[in-house]
């Protein structure tokens, strides 16, 4: 063997070696990329993950999947106070006969009116509609009043107040309303 034919030889086999692993490569390549297109998992991750299930009420985590309603506290109220309107209704009690009167529905998820506006120095009925989930209760917590609005509501009765702002809210202190003395 001439030191010529050597070099052709090792060269020849070089070329050979590199084709093998130029070849395997691109299979692996091939084969690895119609495993994730053929894997259902992998395309609910890809396609539906990004579309249908991220339209989960709660959000979607980094993966794409949605997150579990129940990990949401104001999901496991039932969506409290998120139908709730920009701009808080506002209503004023009547006067009738010595005392003020005003109803305040909470049908809707959120406390309307919102602001309850009173006159001073008037005793007053706020008369609370039926309530559930989020708002089957109702607290006062300026006057200890604690109602349960699940069993078609609640009457109210405060006395006489001095003006000031004084808060209520559901159960779970996570939907509230005011109430405006003047
Ligand atoms: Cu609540």
């Amino acid at each position: 063997m001439t030191e010529l034919q050597a070099y052709s030889v090792s060269s020849r086999t070089k070329l050979v070696v590199l084709g093998v692993i130029v070849a395997l490569a691109f299979f692996a390549a091939y084969g690895f990329a119609s495993t994730r297109g053929a894997d259902p998992a992998a395309s609910v991750t890809g396609v539906a993950g990004s579309s249908e299930a991220c339209s989960g009420s709660s959000g979607c985590d980094s993966g794409g999947q949605p997150i579990p309603a129940t990990d949401d506290p104001s999901q496991a109220c039932g969506g409290c106070d998120s139908s709730a309107p920009a701009e808080k209704p506002s209503a004023a009690a009547v006067v009738a006969d010595g005392v003020q009167r005003i109803d305040v529905d909470v049908s809707a998820g959120y406390y309307d009116p919102t602001v309850i506006q009173l006159a001073a120095g008037v005793p007053a009925v706020i008369t609370f509609s039926q309530g559930s989930g989020c708002l089957a209760e109702v607290q006062f917590p300026d006057f200890g009043i604690q109602k349960d609005l699940t069993h078609g509501g609640a009457v109210i009765e405060l006395p006489a107040l001095e003006s000031g702002e004084y808060g209520f809210n559901c159960g779970m202190e996570m939907v509230f309303g005011t109430l405006l003395v003047q």
